[in-house]
């Protein structure tokens, strides 16, 4: 039973999407990934979304463009938290698909994350926070990801530190810039 619920207002969104796929997969969190649309399938979005809170669904990720209402359409449905991920590409460039997302009345909040990609990533990493509250084993699992984050920026660092403020090969006397 998936987990994570992860909705798409149309097909053309799915490159964005595909790395918050990536990281559930990484994480072992069970989801579902498919199309639904505020406004071309409203029906569907209603179905799919009461059907996958019936199923056992924590946390529903919701990314569009344009006039973006899916994350807030499926936040009316459930008192599940809903992600939203905005979605640019289109004339205004994602300020329409962002301020469509985050602008909720309050009572029925969609936690709005970045733009595209690292909104797609992040909106991964949050759906695991959620679900970590419950679930030890997925929060130790977080807790090695930090480290490896860390390392990580460790490591650069130390790269970039061999690399400058001491003389470099075309420094070498005679050698001008
Ligand atoms: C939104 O409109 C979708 O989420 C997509 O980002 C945008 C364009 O959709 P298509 O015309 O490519 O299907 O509903």
């Amino acid at each position: 039973m998936p987990k994570v619920a992860v909705f798409l207002g149309s097909a053309s969104d799915e490159a964005v999407m595909a790395p918050c796929a990536e990281i559930l997969d990484r994480l072992g969190i069970s989801y579902r990934f498919t199309v639904s649309s505020a406004h071309r399938s409203p029906e569907r979005t209603e179905a799919l979304t009461r059907e996958l809170e019936a199923e056992g669904c924590q946390v529903f990720i919701c990314a569009a463009g344009m006039a973006a209402h899916l994350a807030g359409a499926v936040a009316a449905r459930t008192l599940k938290p809903v992600i939203g991920v905005p979605v640019s590409g289109a004339a205004l460039g994602g300020l329409d698909a962002l301020l469509s997302t985050v602008q909720m009345p309050p009572g029925f909040p969609v936690g709005t994350v970045a733009l595209d990609k690292a909104g797609a990533r992040n909106a991964a990493w949050l759906a695991a926070q959620i679900l970590a509250l419950n679930d030890p084993a997925l929060a130790s699992v977080l807790r090695d990801e930090r480290a490896a984050f860390k390392n990580s920026v460790d490591r650069a660092g130390r790269e970039l530190e061999a690399r400058y403020g001491k003389p470099q090969p075309h420094e070498r006397a005679g050698d001008t810039l």
